[in-house]
């Protein structure tokens, strides 16, 4: 398992190293949310009893299974019994890799390299060919997996910034990843700088309760900028390691939504030097290939640092992690696995070719 953070200058924090204890944090106001809300929240599964990586290993398997049947189970049943790679294998096998939304570009590069190794006779059983297929995609997935570890200032807190576009998970992926840092016993302040949707700010308070974290916020309306100047001004004189904000939903392609994370940004970096340290762009995996564009649009905007993908639970189109690794320069950091607030998974390329194709324990 690779570390997830690390301080500038410091030894990376291993995850499995950390005890499984929640850290109360040192602030303890309490918000009270509206019934429906609380209702809303407290329907989703608490946090799990599993803490062993070979049950963390299984349930990722496990959540991995409409991913695995819609690649793996299918060219399993496209090779059976078949002896030699003819044209309408391959035809079949594309088919396959397109539907699981691997990309159409990244779909022919594996699909031709097949093709030429089998006109030039060093290829001849399907068996092979499956094989090559895991090794190709696990190169895929190691392609953009270098720096996965978020790296934290020296001296100060660590900002992040969480931005998307509506419903793919921001607000759910900020309560787990704040869990996360209070789980290896940083002190976390959680910034409500989503001011647009109505009950926003009451979701994230909900998580903020739930987790042991106090949560900036301020009305519904308010400027988004200048909730996180107070917020960052709030945070100044306290033993905050980690601040993480959450941001209004946007369609990448509406202009002025856009402009306005310049601005919250440029805000930011007026209060604490450097920071946004991490923008964390959040990916609905059941998206499809829009997600790249989105990524490449919220990137030219505000450059991305670092990716978390939602929902690989719910989807047969998991394929699409492969073709952000291969289009995409930024990291996944993160796999979000479910809706439990322990069901966000460090991306651990090797981990998720394992899971993938079901190999390892079970
Ligand atoms: N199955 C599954 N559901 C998820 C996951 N992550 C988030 N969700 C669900 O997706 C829905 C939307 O999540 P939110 O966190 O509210 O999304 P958001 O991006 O903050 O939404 P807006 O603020 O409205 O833009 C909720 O029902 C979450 O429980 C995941 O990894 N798996
Ligand atoms: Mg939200």
């Amino acid at each position: 398992m690779l570390g997830w953070f690390k301080k500038k200058g410091k030894k990376t924090i291993q995850d499995d190293a950390v005890e499984e204890q929640v850290i109360q944090n040192e602030f303890d106001d309490k918000v009270e949310a509206p019934d429906e809300i609380v209702d809303a929240v407290e329907d989703k599964p608490q946090v799990s009893e599993e803490t062993n990586n070979g049950g963390l290993f299984s349930r990722l398997k496990e959540r991995l299974s409409k991913t695995r049947d819609s690649i793996v189970s299918r060219v399993d049943a496209l090779f059976l019994g078949k002896k030699v790679i003819d044209a309408e294998l391959l035809d079949e096998l594309e088919e396959i890799l397109i539907t699981a939304d691997l990309g159409v570009g990244t779909t022919q590069e594996l699909v031709e390299s097949a093709r030429e190794q089998v006109e030039r006779h060093e290829l001849s059983d399907p068996q092979a060919l499956k094989r090559i297929l895991k090794e190709k995609i696990s190169g895929f997935l190691h392609s953009s997996d270098q720096q996965a570890e978020l790296v934290m200032p020296e001296e100060g807190p660590f900002v992040v910034m969480v931005v998307g576009v509506n419903g793919v998970g921001k607000t759910t992926t900020i309560g787990k990843l704040a869990h996360k840092f209070v789980k290896s016993g940083q002190n976390v302040l959680l910034v409500a700088a989503d001011t647009f949707r109505a009950a926003a700010v009451e979701q994230l308070k909900i998580w903020g309760e739930r987790i042991g974290v106090h949560v900036v916020s301020q009305q519904t309306g308010a400027d988004p900028s200048a909730v996180v100047f107070d917020a960052l001004d709030y945070a100044e004189n306290k033993d905050v390691d980690v601040i993480i904000v959450d941001t209004a939903g946007r369609l990448h392609t509406k202009v002025n939504l856009m402009e306005e994370l310049k601005k919250i940004k440029r805000v930011m970096g007026k209060k604490i030097p450097d920071a946004p340290h991490e923008i964390l762009l959040v990916i609905d995996a059941t998206t499809g290939q829009n997600a790249i564009s989105q990524a490449r649009t919220f990137n030219e905007t505000v450059d991305i640092t670092g990716l978390a993908l939602t929902k690989l639970d719910g989807t047969a189109k998991g394929g699409i992690v492969v073709n952000i690794c291969r289009e995409l320069t930024i990291p996944i950091r993160f796999i979000g696995i479910g809706e439990q607030v322990d069901d966000l998974r460090d991306f651990d390329a090797d981990e998720f070719v394992k899971a993938l194709f079901a190999e390892g324990e079970s």
